[in-house]
Parts: C-alpha cells; structure tokens; sequence
C-alpha cells in the first residue's frame, strides 16, 4: 500500500436547510470523527474538514415556504449545526460555509480555469420553465412520477422512493414545485462537464486501481460507469448561488453540487490561508470523503472529474460511504419531522453524548441499511455502558479507594489465571487497528468493548472482595491489573466515546497516553495517586425511553392528520343522489363479539319502529362491546341488506377514522327520538 504523509479527512457538507439528526451521524460524522481522533492519537498529520452546503434549491424550497430568503434560512440552520456537532464533541479543524467569501472565489476560480482549459461544453437545449413564476424549474423545483419505481413525488433530480437519480425531463406528469402549474419548455444555455470523455481514466482509477473500495461504494460506481456517462450540467438558472464567473451568463449560477464538494478546499484555505495547498495538492497527501450513499456518484465520478480537469489536485484515495440509518422501522425525513434531532437530544440527554455515539455505531449502517430504535438505544446502555464497562471501571476505582486509599498497589506473583486474562487481550490492539484502518467502526468498537468484557469477567472471576479477607498481596495484584486494563481502556475508547475517555482518564490521573501505549500493562505507576472515582455511564429508566417514544407517535399522528386533510375529498354528489340515503339514529339494544370473526360487532338496534340486526367491523376498536348498550348510533337504514357470517345485516353502521387507524361511533351528544332522521 501507499505511504502518505498527512491525511485531509472531509465529511459531507450538510445542507443548511434543517438540523442535524441520527442518521447523518451513524453515516458520516460519527465513522470520520472516529477516524480521525485515531490518526491523532498515533500522532499523525490529519485535517478534518467539515462545513454547511448552504445553495442549492432544497434551500430555497424552504425559504418560500417559510416566507423569508434563503440567506435566512442558512443562518439559522448553520449556528443549529455548528453548535451541536461542537456539543457532541465532532471535532473539525474547522466548520466553515459555502456562501463565505473564500468559498465563491474558490468555487469560481476552479470554474474559471476548467472553461479556459476548454474543459466544458457550452450547450443550449430546452428545459422545463414555469409561465406563471416566471423561472425555469431545476433539480427540486420540479417533481413528478418515476419512470423507474412509479412513485408520485420524485424530483427532477432524484427520485428519494428508489434512490434513481434522474433529469427532469425523465420524470411523467411533470408538476412545478412552485405553482403546481405543468411546465412547459423554454431554451437555455448551460455549461456541461463532459463526463463522457472522463469515463476511461475514471474507470482505470476505480474499477482497476481502486478495488480495496468498500463493496457499496465499488459496486455502484460500477453501475455507473457500465450504464455509461453522460455531459452533466454544472450550471443552473437559479437566483440563489455562486454566479457563473463568465461574460454574459445573467441569472445562471454554478449547480450546488458544482460548488459543494469544493467547499472542502474552501474551508481549507479559509483555516490555513498559507499552507492550504500541501493538503490538497501534495501527492503524499491521502484525501478521504465521508459520505452517505447518496452521495457515492458525485464524490467518487463528479469531483474527481472537477478536480482532474482542472488538473492541480489529488484525488481521493478513498470514499467510506455508509448505507442509510432508518429510525423505528421508518425512513428518517427531514421534511416529515421522523428523525431525531441532534440538538434535541443534547437538550434531553445531558451529558450522554458517549451513549448516543457509542449505540449508533454499535448500530452503524456500515453494509447495509440499519434501525434505530428507542428501545435498543436503552438496552445498550444499560446492558453495556452500565452493566460491562461503567461496573468494571467502578468496582476497579472503589476497591483501589477502599484499601489503598487510591493508590495503585503493587504487582506481585501472577497467578496462570492472570497470565491467561492477560493473554487475551495482547491482540487486541492489532485487531481493533486493522478494523479501523478498514473503516469498519462497528466491528472496532466492539472490540475495543472485549477488554471491559474481560477486565469485567476478571473482577467477578478473582473476587478481590473476599479474598481481601485472608490475603491483601494477592489483592494488590488484582488490583494492580485491573487499574491497567482500565488504563488500556480509556485509549482504546478516546476515538469512540471521548467523554468518558477523559472522565476516565481524570479518574486514573492518566495525562500523557497515545495509541501506541494500548497493550502495555505499566500505563499507571505503582505509588501513583488516582482521582476520586465517578460513575461513567447510568441507567436509562423506561419512562425517559417512553417518552421519546411517545414524541415519535405524536409526530406519526400529526403525520397522517396532514396527509388525510391533504387527500383530495371525493367526487361531488348531487343533492337527489344525497336525498337517496336514509341515515337515522337508533338505541342499541345489545352488542356482542362475532364468534371467529375478530373484526365484527354485532348489533341489536331499536329503530324507531321496531329491531333490527346490524354487523360492523370494528371489534378492534370496541374490546368491550357490552358498554355500548343503552348508547345511541347512526346507521344506513336503506342499505341493501346482506349476509355475513350467517349473520343478515340490515344496515350499515356510521363511525369515522381516527389517524391512528382506530373506528370512532358518530354518536348524538344528546339523546334523539329513536328513528329520528340525519340529514
Ligand atoms: N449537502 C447532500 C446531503 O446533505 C449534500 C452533501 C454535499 S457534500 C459536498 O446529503
Ligand atoms: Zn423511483
């Protein structure tokens, strides 16, 4: 393998149109955060680059919708976004913007010297353009059916139900996002990078000279470049974004996915205005893009195609994209609130970043796609953090306080039990190294657990508790160990949990560590006076759990409230057709379960006249039918009577659909005559 000399580790920039949730943490920050604390800690050089994507028209679809400007918009989310990854402890060298000075004179630059090394095509075809707003209806502005998946709300970019990325003009029944007019089609000029005649230095460098890829990443680069590539629009008719830096090109702007990736190098210089450039452009340097999925083609086939024509930069030595993280069985939506927000969870979880980062890379959606739920997120804490790691760091620091005063004791003879522990955790280091510098987190973390496994299993195995009682050398040699593999722990974890990293180091005294020293068993001086011990992690409690449980299904009603107002009201009726039905309230008389049908109800009602027999399906939201007794219903007294089960219905009863799914009586408030007509 290549040597390098200094790592730039890049995370996706995220758009600056809504916080910051679970799933960009699982997929990107979390893995590149644990990456780079990793370099650092071995003392290598690495910068690790992160900042908001703040054009594009996800940002301006938010901003008409909330009737402020873009500029706004970004603001806010921004600061959100700076301020939590700050809370949580991802630590970027520097967390900049794409609408920063340094950025549109980077971005235009890089533009500029393509187009004067002739490395676009200027082309003017049509594109759809909405009459009444008056602009053409790129990428979000535009959505329709998939040609692929049939879903309704695929975007002339993307369709998010099957991940396809798509041109407008692929999309059927075409729908303007702004007016909700059908576009029509209007010539325009816009600049294109012609993929096409990048295709065989790109399929060389990746399919033959990058095969170490993960397999997700290799594998859809790979479709790419078998379906073929195609000159890719870098410019847009858009009045939010990085004008295009030419004579003569009024009302265009660079495509945000033109300007974006650049915000890497942007935000480079803006920290290291003099020596940005050996971090970019030095071919010892090893470029990294964090990335999720759906962002494979543009790291791995539109950048370095950027970066190649404009001819002075490296290219990535590789992209660890993740798959997607779902919440609850559900796909995380920005727009439809299903997510956990970052910042919320700071808000609700004081303290317990280390949970939250240690659960989600437990869970880290590294091959495929991932659930998070609630519930396991408890578990893991207390099942885990508590139970193995937080108990074997207490029960090691309070015993040390309770017969040494805090003082590690000596090491006397070891027992084959203790060189047997200690044997199983020499290839611990080497193993956790090797998953890391393959980008395998979940798998590291886990291994790096397997000491607080073991110095766990130890402590219960030795029982220092009761051997204090006969003989307190073999004790100063439990405790000697043990107070080192917790020594080894706080390395091993510094790149996963660094909050209890440092607690726990506070804890031992420990002050100079790096990765090198993981393995070593005289990390603490014999003599050496540690801190006061403190709990490390503690239990999470069913209510707190049930709480955010309960704040998703609120989320999920208020869900399908909007959807169903939003549903189009059927067909109208004319007031003859109306006239037909012959509605009337009655007093049910007895109600009862069906035998074998688990849905239906039947009723006995006193219609007025005389009684009648009505089935109705909703069992399931009436487990007590008898209580029903005595109340009064509506019902279809015309309807054509028809047997179910055996059973001749003669009518129908009325209830509505709550939002979530359960069948509601309509019922008079005050009693009516039996019979009484509803009209
Ligand atoms: N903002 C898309 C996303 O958040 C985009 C990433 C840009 S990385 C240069 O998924
Ligand atoms: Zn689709």
């Amino acid at each position: 393998m290549k040597q390098f000399k200094r790592t730039t580790v890049t995370s996706a920039l995220p758009y600056a149109n809504g916080p910051v949730h679970i799933g960009h943490l699982a997929g990107v920050y979390i893995p590149a955060d644990i990456y780079v604390r990793y370099l650092r800690l071995k003392n290598e050089e690495v910068l690790f680059i992160g900042g908001s994507d703040e054009h594009g028209v996800p940002i301006t679809l938010k901003a008409k919708k909330e009737g402020v400007s873009p500029q706004d918009i970004v603001d806010r989310y921004h600061n959100i976004i700076k301020k939590s990854f700050e809370d949580f402890g991802i630590t970027f060298d520097i967390y900049s913007r794409t609408s920063s000075a340094t950025h549109r004179q980077v971005a235009s630059d890089i533009f500029k010297t393509i187009n004067e090394k002739g490395g676009f095509i200027e082309k003017t075809n049509e594109q759809y353009y909405d009459e009444s707003a008056q602009q053409f209806l790129a990428d979000r502005y535009i959505t329709g059916k998939c040609p692929h998946c049939g879903n309704e709300n695929a975007y002339g970019d993307q369709c998010e139900s099957c991940g396809t990325s798509l041109n407008a003009t692929d999309l059927i029944h075409p729908k303007s996002a702004i007016s909700g007019s059908v576009p029509v089609m209007r010539e325009t000029k816009h600049w294109y990078l012609p993929l096409d005649q990048h295709e065989a230095w790109l399929r060389k460098w990746i399919l033959e000279e990058h095969k170490e890829w993960k397999a997700n990443v290799y594998g859809q680069c790979k479709s790419w470049l078998d379906m073929g590539l195609q000159p890719r629009a870098v410019s847009r008719d858009l009045d939010w974004g990085i004008p295009v830096p030419v004579p003569n090109a009024e009302g265009k702007v660079l495509y945000v996915w033109f300007d974006a990736p650049i915000g890497y190098i942007s935000n480079t210089k803006e920290l290291l205005p003099d020596s940005w450039e050996k971090w970019w452009k030095d071919p010892e340097t090893r470029l990294l893009h964090f990335i999720g999925k759906d962002n494979i083609v543009f790291h791995c086939i539109v950048f370095p195609a950027v970066l190649k024509a404009e001819g002075s930069y490296i290219l990535p030595d590789n992209v660890p994209a993740n798959e997607f993280l779902n919440l609850e069985g559900d796909k995380i939506s920005t727009s439809r609130n299903w997510a956990v927000w970052l910042h919320e969870y700071l808000e609700d979880f004081p303290g317990k970043q280390d949970v939250l980062r240690y659960v989600l890379t437990a869970n880290a959606p590294e091959t495929k796609d991932n659930d998070f739920t609630w519930k396991d997120f408890q578990a893991r804490n207390n099942n885990e953090l508590v139970a193995i790691f937080g108990n074997f760091i207490n029960r090691a620091l309070v015993l040390t306080q309770k017969y040494y005063e805090g003082i590690v004791p000596s090491l006397g003879t070891m027992t084959d039990y203790d060189k047997q522990t200690l044997e199983e955790f020499v290839n611990i280091k080497t193993n956790v190294e090797k998953l890391l510098n393959n980008f395998r987190f979940r798998d590291a973390q886990k291994e790096a657990m397997t000491l607080a496994r073991i110095g766990n299993k130890y402590l219960a195995d030795t029982e220092p508790w009761k051997v204090a009682k006969t003989d307190m050398d073999r004790v100063a040699t439990i405790m000697h160990l043990s107070l080192q593999v917790a020594a080894n722990l706080a390395i091993a974890f510094e790149p996963f949990l660094p909050f209890t990293s440092k607690k726990l180091r506070t804890m031992l005294s420990m002050k100079n560590f790096n990765w090198s020293d993981l393995g070593k068993m005289d990390l603490l001086a014999v003599g050496q006076q540690l801190g006061t011990p403190e709990l490390l992690f503690d239990k999470i409690e069913d209510e707190t759990i049930d709480a955010q449980i309960k704040k998703l299904q609120d989320t999920k009603i208020a869900n399908e409230t909007a959807n169903f107002k939003a549903a189009t009201v059927k067909e109208n009726v004319a007031f003859e057709d109306f006239m037909k039905m012959d509605i009337r309230v009655g007093t049910v008389l007895n109600c009862e379960r069906v035998p074998k049908a688990d849905k239906l109800l039947k009723f006995r009602i006193a219609d007025g006249l005389q009684e009648r027999t009505i089935l109705s399906g909703i069992a399931q939201s009436y487990p007590n039918p008898a209580e029903l007794i005595g109340t009064q219903v509506c019902f279809i007294a015309n309807f054509e009577p028809r047997k179910l089960r055996g059973i001749m219905s003669e009518g129908m009863i009325l209830s509505a659909e709550n939002a979530d799914g359960k069948l509601v009586l309509i019922q008079p408030k005050v009693e009516v005559s039996n019979g009484a007509e509803v009209k």
